[in-house]
């Protein structure tokens, strides 16, 4: 049997990823690669800069690796400060994998899209499945072209390319990378340290978001199905939690009274002007059987807990 690489495995869904692959396959099934060597690694681990084409390839020769999981990206509030590098990294990174599968060099990979893909003339409201998609920002148009990439490489070659569109992940073990959605982890470390945070996002602006052990879940639900059940070759609509700034302070509140919210809205609150407030999952939830299990008062304790054990 071929092994599992993660490419972006110190990242902020990388490294839980990599952990719970290496809990459910073992050790020596599992390859980890990143730019950044930070840290230890649960099992053998490669320096790795995607974009070096003869070195990706070489790792996966050289590990015999028959599946793929292509992290490394650049996410919205980052791409937007470097959208040339953006393009190049989060298109051509997953072309070439395509391509790499396409010549049956591996069998399966998975490419995680997100809720960027939407766009201002989107429904916001429990946005569906299939709606319009008019992404205006970097990452959105990364995203949702790298969606239409992976359906014609599915359709055309029988690529085994499968997808979610994440919605803002919210956890305590890796930070998060240049979203718009980190303020809501970046919140959870003030309010313990500093008892204060300021939002980067307006009061009021809701946003989809997922609690990171329900999306590691969907993950590899996603990738365990049997080839027949993934009927949406794009990628699929998760939800999970649906909240505001506002909101989730309150949640906060009721752990730390005397935690206190301000807002300071940024060139963020634009790209989030742009997203859907919330995401309808019933496409998942019919054809693999997706069902989140934290909401948002579950989440909010679960990670305070966390967080102030020092984990
Ligand atoms: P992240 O920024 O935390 O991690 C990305 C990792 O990729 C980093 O460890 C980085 O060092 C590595 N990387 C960057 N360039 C690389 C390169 N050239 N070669 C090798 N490694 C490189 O991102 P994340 O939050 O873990 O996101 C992973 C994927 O999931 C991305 O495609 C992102 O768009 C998508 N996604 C994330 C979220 C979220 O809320 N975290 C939501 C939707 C979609
Ligand atoms: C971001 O904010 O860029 C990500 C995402 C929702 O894709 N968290």
């Amino acid at each position: 049997m071929g092994k599992i690489l993660i490419i972006g495995s110190k990242g902020q869904i990388g490294t839980e990823l990599t952990a719970e692959l290496v809990k459910r396959k073992g050790a020596d099934r599992v390859v980890a690669a990143d730019l950044n060597p930070a840290g230890d690694s649960p099992c053998a681990f490669e320096v790795l800069d995607v974009m070096d084409f003869e070195a990706t390839a070489h790792i996966l020769k050289q590990h015999d690796v028959d599946e793929v999981y292509l992290l490394a990206a650049l996410l919205s509030a980052t791409a937007e400060k470097h959208p040339l590098k953006a393009r190049q990294l989060n298109m051509e990174s997953l072309l070439f994998m395509l391509e790499q599968a396409r010549e049956g060099k591996i069998k399966k990979m998975y490419w995680p899209s997100s809720i960027a893909v939407f766009g201002p003339s989107t429904p916001r409201v429990n946005t569906p499945q299939f709606t319009v998609n008019d992404p205006n920002t970097v990452y959105g148009i990364t995203k949702y072209s790298g969606e239409l990439w992976c359906r014609y490489y599915f359709e055309k070659f029988g690529v085994d390319v499968r997808s979610l569109r994440y919605p803002g992940l919210i956890s305590y073990t890796a930070p998060p990378g240049g979203g718009t959605t980190d303020y809501a982890v970046e919140i959870f470390h003030e309010a313990l340290k500093n008892k204060r945070y300021t939002s980067f996002l307006k009061e009021d602006s809701a946003l989809p978001m997922m609690y990171m052990p329900d999306a590691i879940r969907a993950t590899l639900e996603l990738m365990e199905a049997p080839a027949e059940q993934v009927k949406i070759r794009t990628s699929y609509n998760v939800g999970a939690l649906s909240f505001t700034p506002r909101e989730i302070a309150a949640a906060i509140k009721r752990h730390i009274p005397d935690f206190e919210i301000g807002y300071q809205p940024d060139f963020r609150q634009t790209i989030a002007d742009s997203w859907p407030a919330s995401i309808d999952d019933s496409e998942a939830r019919k054809d693999w059987g997706w069902k989140p299990a934290y909401d948002l008062a579950s989440m909010t304790e679960d990670m305070l807990k966390n967080l102030s054990e020092g984990k």
